[in-house]
């Protein structure tokens, strides 16, 4: 709580809102083997999902131990191509530039991108839990000097306005305004700056919320947007879209690969599977340019 002196009258601001609270609980008690077993592999821990034709051979392995370890295998490496391929739209960055991660999760987007640019990245997640746990990730990897997380909102921020290259979400807009998420975003970009997301978003072409997006919202506490909200809301701010594109064919192979997966299953696979078949949810991505 903070307190706003407003001429001659105090009021209390509650610094986050109570389903904030929830969000922030859900993700500070999270602990899914398919997201901590996946990030042990190399200490990249992502909190997305895969992309690209999945090596089905996995499946075949008949030692227990050793076919558990190859299905672990191969969800990582569908997530960590997600990752670069998010990361591959950010635009020429340098070292000396800096890129803000919104909604960074245990931290791997961040990562990611200071591997492939040498740019410095702050992170933003509203769970304590996973900064701290971002932040320990990255003093093991010795890049803390320039990959840092933070334990804030990512609709108001209080990083410097203008400072930042490129920005993005990964699968983290659901959880937000998309206006007041765009409005942090063009803020913090420079002019001619990057913004970029990978979505879950339901296809205003379905008509409204599918039963199973429903599902999903209710399964992670959040509110999946249509897909003309995110065109709609760049438009108020500054963003203009420069490359658009619907992931939900190469999504599919993660997630048939995840349901027989025993020993990492959440539970949601099928809905997944199910919402992007019936064609009432898109896996896209939307880079923009702030202008
Ligand atoms: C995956 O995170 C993403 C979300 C929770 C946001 C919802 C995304 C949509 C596209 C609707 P995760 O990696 O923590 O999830 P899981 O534990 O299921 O792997
Ligand atoms: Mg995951």
């Amino acid at each position: 709580m903070t307190t706003s002196h407003t001429g001659t009258t105090s009021v209390s601001i509650p610094t986050q809102t109570t389903y904030q609270a929830r969000v922030a609980d859900y993700w500070n008690a999270e602990e899914n083997p398919v997201n901590l077993e996946l990030g042990q592999i190399d200490d990249l821990y992502h909190h997305h999902y895969g992309i690209g034709e999945a090596d089905r051979s996995v499946l075949e392995e008949q030692d227990p131990d050793l076919r558990r370890e190859r299905v672990t295998g191969e969800l990582h490496r569908l997530e960590h191509a997600q990752a670069e391929y998010l990361a591959s739209h950010l635009g020429g960055l340098t070292p000396d530039d800096r890129v803000f991660d919104a909604g960074c999760g245990r931290g791997g987007g961040s990562v990611v991108a200071h591997l492939r640019y040498g740019c410095h990245s702050d992170g933003v997640t509203i769970s304590a839990k996973q900064a701290g746990f971002a932040n320990e990730q990255a003093v093991k990897r010795g890049i803390d000097a320039k990959v840092r997380y933070h334990h804030r909102n990512m609709l108001d921020t209080g990083l410097a306005s203008g400072a930042y290259a490129a920005s993005w979400n990964n699968e983290s807009t659901m959880y937000v305004e998309l206006d007041l998420l765009f409005a942090e975003h063009a803020r913090l970009l420079r002019r001619g700056g990057r913004y970029v997301t990978i979505t879950g978003c339901y296809n205003d072409s379905y008509g409204q919320a599918s039963r199973e997006v429903s599902l999903i919202n209710a399964h992670y506490i959040c509110d999946i947007h249509p897909r003309s909200a995110y065109f709609r809301a760049m438009a108020r701010n500054r963003l203009v879209p420069v490359h658009v594109e619907d992931l939900t064919a190469a999504t599919i192979p993660y997630w048939e690969l995840r349901r027989e997966a025993e020993h990492l299953v959440t539970g949601i696979e099928d809905t997944f599977l199910d919402a992007y078949r019936n064609g009432s949810f898109q896996y896209l991505l939307i880079a923009a340019d702030r202008v």
